[in-house]
């Protein structure tokens, strides 16, 4: 289930680089009005120099309400649906078949969800308990190994910009501050959900 890293990946918008194609279906302009933008973007998660997957991010108002990222090889896609930056809902197309069979619903913490399959035929069934404790759990283990790493992206990040311009310092402590701060929240609410 590699969806859940490549999520908390997107939400942190790094690792990806500008598209050289534009694989995701293209918005008709008729229906974009100017209070919306779409950001095409692709990556390369193996590292061999070619593209391996594409992401499509929208705002309202410079918010982001919508990112979907396909796989460029098997078509499988995920699209997370967000509101006041937090992410509410993802679907997900498990097999590449442009139909999206999972439908994941969170509260206001990433880490309280429901999941339901969803058929063509309309019918919703909620996955089993053993199922959604495995997810939980799952996705307890990735938040937590990559939260330090989101904070040692971060620091490389001011490091390089202090050492260009030493002038940046005051606002790059308020950004270490902050992140270290939004590390340790998050970590708290995990041991606190995993104890319930
Ligand atoms: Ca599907």
């Amino acid at each position: 289930m590699k969806y859940f890293a490549a999520s908390l990946l997107i939400i942190f918008s790094v690792l990806v680089s500008g598209c050289r194609s534009t694989p995701l279906a293209e918005s008709n302009p008729e229906e974009m009005d100017s209070s919306l933008r779409i950001e095409r973007k692709c990556g390369d998660s193996d590292n061999d120099g070619v593209d391996d997957y594409a992401v499509n991010t929208t705002y309202r108002n410079n918010k982001r309400i919508l990112v979907e990222r396909t796989d460029l090889k098997t078509k499988v896609s995920w699209r997370m649906y967000v509101v006041d930056a937090k992410t509410r809902i993802l679907e997900d197309d498990t097999d590449g078949d442009g139909f999206y069979e999972l439908l994941t619903i969170y509260g206001d913490d990433i880490s309280r969800f429901e999941r339901f399959r969803v058929s063509p035929n309309g019918r919703v069934i909620p996955v089993s308990k053993s199922e959604l404790q495995a997810l939980k759990k799952e996705q307890e283990e990735l938040t937590k190994a990559f939260l330090p790493g989101l904070e040692e992206a971060v620091n490389i990040m001011l490091d390089k910009i202090e050492a260009e311009d030493p002038s940046n310092t005051n606002s790059s402590d308020w950004i270490r501050e902050s992140t270290d701060e939004f590390v340790n929240d998050e970590l708290k609410k995990l041991e606190k959900n995993s104890n319930k």
